[in-house]
């Protein structure tokens, strides 16, 4: 028995699954989870000393790659001058002062602990600014695990086939509004029947929990509009695209300004850190300064910040790193399409700079229902060889691949021929 198989035995006795968040226990996929032992560049290590090529960089935030030394220095220096302290601290000024410098939309920021807490807090602030309780959330999207978003959701619920979970009262959700990815007269529809009483649409500007699912030319643009017309506040969900996409995620991707922006886990540089913000007018909403309350005693703690501002105060100064994570991107996501088209496989890429996935469907994936036609038999054989093989991709058909800095051309064009040696096999 291997030493991860010892481990997830004696796990499953004591944590519900084995795991501390669904996806990771490899039930998909019908396999025993990894256990990771450690991580370096662009590789991890599990607990029977076998490398691994990681293909989710933590589900994204290890943009410069694991253990980035730059990172772990400012980390250890903030670690000795404690760990928590429930107070202000100058740190949380620097952080806050960067984020609304790289990203215009951004006046005012508060930080939070995960993207859950920052898309809860956010949709409260929206409905405190607007006086209204409705919000537009989109099937396949993923906004984290808060009552309101547990709606035909993505990422482990799509995963699990649970997509409005149980132990959610009906009043929790009796305002959200579902809308397809990508269809613009669904929204409209909602609108014409209650636009005064939307708070907001929240959305993925790239559905990244279902797959990797690009907006069409114009939805976001038309999102943009109806919700300026309707004084709805629009939030970007930025938890997989912001600071990953662009210096200024998404938005700056697709030249488009949210009113409110939600972050997670890259802007803690892979610390527990979530963060929302956007217009001032909203954010003064918030507590001390309005009436809409949210608080933390771990918010803006000292070390997640120096983690954070370490990463993002690299990636503000080198832009050249979204250059390069484009080009790698085009490599891989290009080499699997040009790959699919050569063995004429039934199964379609999506990509956007250094997010990606491949479907296993003869259809083209623009939203919820076309994803979940992807064969996950096919998937799961797909997975297995790649992590025989020595590349850790996400153990589920609805997440998606992530390139960091760390990615090496040679390891690039290592996994196009891993992947190339099992289509010859499977196709
Ligand atoms: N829901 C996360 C991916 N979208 C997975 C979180 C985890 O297992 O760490």
């Amino acid at each position: 028995m291997t030493k991860s198989e010892e481990l997830f035995r004696e796990a499953v006795t004591k944590i519900p699954g084995g795991v501390n968040s669904p996806v990771r226990a490899f039930g998909s996929v019908g396999m025993t989870p990894r256990f990771i032992a450690s991580a370096e560049g662009a590789y991890l290590t599990d607990a029977d000393g076998n490398r691994y090529l990681d293909y989710i960089g933590s589900w994204g935030p290890m943009i410069l790659g694991h253990a980035n030394p730059m990172v772990l220095e400012k980390v250890s220096e903030a670690c000795q001058k404690g760990l928590s302290f429930g107070a202000a601290t100058e740190a949380e000024v620097d952080m806050a002062g960067l984020i609304c410098s790289m990203v215009p939309s951004v006046e005012m920021v508060r930080m939070v602990n995960s993207g859950t807490e920052a898309v809860m807090s956010a949709v409260r602030a929206a409905r405190g600014y607007t006086g209204r309780d409705k919000i537009i959330k989109f099937e396949g999207c993923y906004h984290g695990h808060c009552d309101a978003m547990l709606v035909k959701a993505g990422s482990g619920v799509m995963t699990a086939g649970i997509p409005d979970s149980s132990g959610v009262p009906k009043g929790c959700t009796q305002d959200t509004l579902l809308a397809g990815y990508n269809d613009i007269s669904g929204v409209e529809k909602l609108f014409d029947a209650c636009g005064r009483e939307i708070a907001a649409v929240i959305i993925e500007p790239i559905g990244a929990n279902m797959g990797v699912v690009l907006p069409e030319k114009g939805f976001l643009e038309k999102l943009r509009a109806l919700c300026t017309e309707n004084g709805t506040v629009l939030i970007f969900d930025e938890v997989i695209t912001g600071f990953r996409l662009a210096r200024a995620g998404a938005q700056e991707y697709f030249g488009i300004r949210a009113d409110l922006t939600t972050y997670g886990k890259i802007i803690g540089g892979g610390m527990p850190v979530g963060a929302y913000g956007g217009k001032r007018e909203i954010m003064e909403v918030v507590a001390p300064v309005g009436s809409v309350y949210q608080a933390g005693t771990l918010s803006g703690n000292p070390v997640a910040m120096a983690a954070g501002l370490a990463q993002l105060t690299y990636l503000n100064e080198h832009p050249e790193v979204y250059k390069q994570l484009q080009e790698k991107g085009e490599l891989l996501y290009g080499g699997m399409k040009a790959m699919c088209r050569e063995l004429n496989l039934s199964c379609q890429v999506n990509a956007a700079g250094s997010l990606g996935c491949m479907f296993f469907t003869p259809e083209a994936v623009t939203d919820y229902t076309s994803a979940k036609k992807s064969d996950t038999a096919a998937f799961c054989s797909y997975f297995s060889h790649m992590l025989e093989h020595g590349i850790y991709i996400a153990p589920s058909q609805f997440e998606a691949m992530f390139l960091s800095a760390a990615h090496t051309e040679e390891h690039l064009r290592f996994t196009l021929d891993t992947m190339h040696k099992y289509f010859e096999k499977h196709c």
